[in-house]
């Protein structure tokens, strides 16, 4: 990467300008402060932010740029994700504590800055560093551009529901829209309304074909927008809002049931009106969670096309599950043999780093810090669902997998039965994917591409790895970088050709991705990597420098 001359042909360099017109700038703070809650009865001193849990509502039109201020007032180590945002070319804003930044510490502050490019819709926040986003997170909206119409008929009024805190209140007769936000740390969760269909019609920021069901399933980390059509006229009857785990390993979870009400406004205050409760899956009903995943679809139309990578550059294959490392002297650890529980992809159980990933790819001091090695499969074949190894050590290490700019990429993700089969909800930062395929046992890479859905499979950020099974994801590697929009290239009309000469310096731009388990527990012993794209040649697809007030270890 050292210092030679480049001979770049741009041909994007107004394209730029044309897009940077749009858009108003939105500011916020968030003051880090301790706050006493009180949640089923008990009391609890909580990071909060702005003494609000959960947190504000982050609320942008797509185009805009958003500046959220952190100050950090409390003991703890700070840092804020916003969780399904491309952060095209600002990767320095994304936010995972050691892999995009140093964490913010007591009495510091650091501004995300970003602009929303090409996504609308339900997403949300949360804090990235430790255990933290237990009490630190909150929804964030991207409204559409004015004009722009929903592709559905517009609802009558929306609302954010992030499970511990809702309460409905409805008129009769109205369709409203429900952003549902599964913001828990280890629980996928079942959600029902007694008495009331929904209707899907949007899952992590992305429109989808719409259908109809009863229930519906959320891993931590995915949001769903619905439709609820309330009853045509006032019922004489309330009704139970349920969300209940949905289980697959050994573990321990919460098994309670998180209820809310619906509520139905009328004229004639009504008393002991009956309350219907509804009928949720069992708690370990896979079946269902399968015939779920399978009906979710892009809307794949014109205006918001499917654009799956159809040519793959690069074939991927992670395992994806649990394991032991040794117990460290002088401790006790809770795995099995008085070993340490551990969680690994590919046999890496994920070592963190002490300073920050991509700064330190940046600043070209990367040697020691990480490995460009991380393996493209597992080291050696097992029966991944099958009987597992006797060993269960994992390995570890600081592996990025290195991507070059614009690379196509194919990655299967395979559960494995070590301690367990389980799901795991993988989630991607800097992109989304496309589904195009899952099923149960073992891959089988002869077979199963020939049921791939290249046509309209579901787009999005978090996807769970089947408990005993695999899922196959593509994505294009194209961040850092600005999508250009080929239809607005050619109605402006621009066809000059800029020859651009520049030294590249010592210093060369990336985008550090984090990969990982959305259980948080599994995300702690180590179920987690990073990819590094490379920057591209032309001048939109590289990295900012870094802002001024990036924290420092
Ligand atoms: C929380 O409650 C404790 C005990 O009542 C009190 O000492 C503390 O000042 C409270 N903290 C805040 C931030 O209100
Ligand atoms: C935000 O980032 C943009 C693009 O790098 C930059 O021009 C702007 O000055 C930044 N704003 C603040 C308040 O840091
Ligand atoms: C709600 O559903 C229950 C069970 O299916 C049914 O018995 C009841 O009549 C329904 N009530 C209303 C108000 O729709
Ligand atoms: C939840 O777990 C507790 C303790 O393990 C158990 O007593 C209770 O029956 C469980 N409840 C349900 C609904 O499974
Ligand atoms: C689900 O749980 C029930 C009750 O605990 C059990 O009888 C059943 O075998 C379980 N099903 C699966 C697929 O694990
Ligand atoms: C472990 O504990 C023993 C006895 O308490 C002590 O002598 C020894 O130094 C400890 N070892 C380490 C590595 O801390
Ligand atoms: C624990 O030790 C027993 C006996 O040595 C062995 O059979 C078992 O496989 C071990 N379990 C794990 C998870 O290593
Ligand atoms: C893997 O294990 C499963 C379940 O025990 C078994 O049905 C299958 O035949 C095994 N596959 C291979 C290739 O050994
Ligand atoms: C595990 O250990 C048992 C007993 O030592 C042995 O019979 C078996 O073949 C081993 N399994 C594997 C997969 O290596
Ligand atoms: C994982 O790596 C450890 C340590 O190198 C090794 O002992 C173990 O056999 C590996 N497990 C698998 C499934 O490859
Ligand atoms: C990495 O693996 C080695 C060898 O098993 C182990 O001693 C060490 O504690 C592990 N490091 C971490 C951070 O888990
Ligand atoms: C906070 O982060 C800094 C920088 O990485 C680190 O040196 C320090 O130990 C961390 N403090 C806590 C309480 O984790
Ligand atoms: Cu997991």
């Amino acid at each position: 990467m050292g210092g030679f001359l480049r001979i770049l042909v741009a041909t994007t360099l107004l394209l730029l300008s044309v897009y940077s017109v749009a858009g108003t700038t939105r500011s916020y703070e968030f003051n880090i402060q301790l706050q006493n809650v009180t949640r089923l009865c008990h009391t609890r001193s909580m990071v909060t932010v702005n003494r609000k849990f959960p947190g504000p509502h982050i609320v942008a039109t797509e185009g805009d740029r958003l500046l959220i201020k952190v100050n950090n007032h409390v003991s703890n180590n700070i840092t804020i994700h916003w969780h399904g945002i491309r952060q095209l070319r600002s990767g320095w804003a994304d936010g995972p504590a050691y892999i995009t930044q140093c964490p913010i510490q007591t009495g510091q502050s650091y501004v995300y800055n970003y602009t929303v490019v090409g996504q609308r819709g339900t997403l949300f926040w949360h804090a990235h560093i430790s255990w933290l986003r237990a009490s630190l997170y909150g929804p964030l909206i991207i409204l559409l551009k004015l004009n722009v119409p929903y592709p559905f008929s517009k609802p009558y009024k929306e609302v954010p529901i992030i499970f511990d805190t809702f309460k409905l209140k409805v008129k009769p007769g109205k369709t409203y829209l429900l952003r549902l936000i599964n913001a828990a740390l280890n629980d996928e969760l079942f959600f029902s309304i007694a008495n009331h269909t929904l209707t899907v019609v949007e899952a992590d920021a992305i429109y989808t074909k719409p259908f109809d069901t009863e229930t519906l399933i959320l891993a931590p980390g995915q949001t769903t927008n619905v439709l609820l059509k309330s009853k045509p006229k006032f019922p004489g009857a309330n009704f139970v809002m349920s969300a209940r785990p949905y289980v697959t390993g050994q573990r321990t979870f919460d098994n309670s049931t998180v209820a809310g009400i619906l509520e139905y406004e009328s004229s004639i205050h009504m008393k002991n009106l009956p309350l219907f409760k509804p009928t949720l899956p069992s708690l370990n009903d896979t079946s269902f969670v399968t015939r779920f995943s399978n009906r979710l679809r892009s809307l794949a139309s014109p205006q918001f096309p499917a654009n799956v990578p159809q040519k793959i550059d690069k074939h991927l294959f992670f395992t994806v599950g649990l394991g032991t490392s040794p117990c460290e002297k002088n401790k006790t650890c809770q795995g099995p043999n008085g070993t340490r529980f551990a969680a690994s992809i590919n046999n890496v159980s994920f070592v963190q780093p002490s300073v920050a990933l991509l700064k330190s790819h940046y600043s070209d001091q990367s040697n020691g810090v990480y490995s460009p090695y991380f393996p493209i499969s597992p080291l050696h074949w097992f029966n991944y669902t099958g009987t597992p190894p006797n060993n269960t050590f994992v390995s570890n290490g600081t592996k990025l997998m290195v991507l070059p700019f614009n690379t196509s990429v194919e990655l299967v993700l395979q559960d494995t039965s070590i301690l367990g089969v389980e799901s795991h909800p993988l989630h991607l930062h800097g992109f989304n994917f496309f589904v195009v395929g899952q099923g149960f046992g073992n891959y089988d890479p002869n077979k199963d591409p020939k049921n791939f859905n290249l046509v309209d499979p579901i787009e999005r950020n978090t996807v769970r790895v089947p408990t005993g099974g695999w899922v196959a994801i593509r994505f294009l590697a194209d961040n850092p970088g600005l999508l250009i929009n080929a239809r607005l290239f050619l109605s402006v009309g621009i066809h000059k050709i800029y020859y651009v000469f520049s030294l590249i310096s010592f210093t060369c731009g990336a985008g550090v991705w984090f990969m990982h388990c959305h259980l948080e527990v599994h995300t702690s012993w180590g179920l987690k990597m990073a990819w590094l794209v490379l920057d591209g040649e032309l001048p939109n697809q590289k990295l900012l420098p870094p802002p001024a007030d990036l924290p420092k270890c």
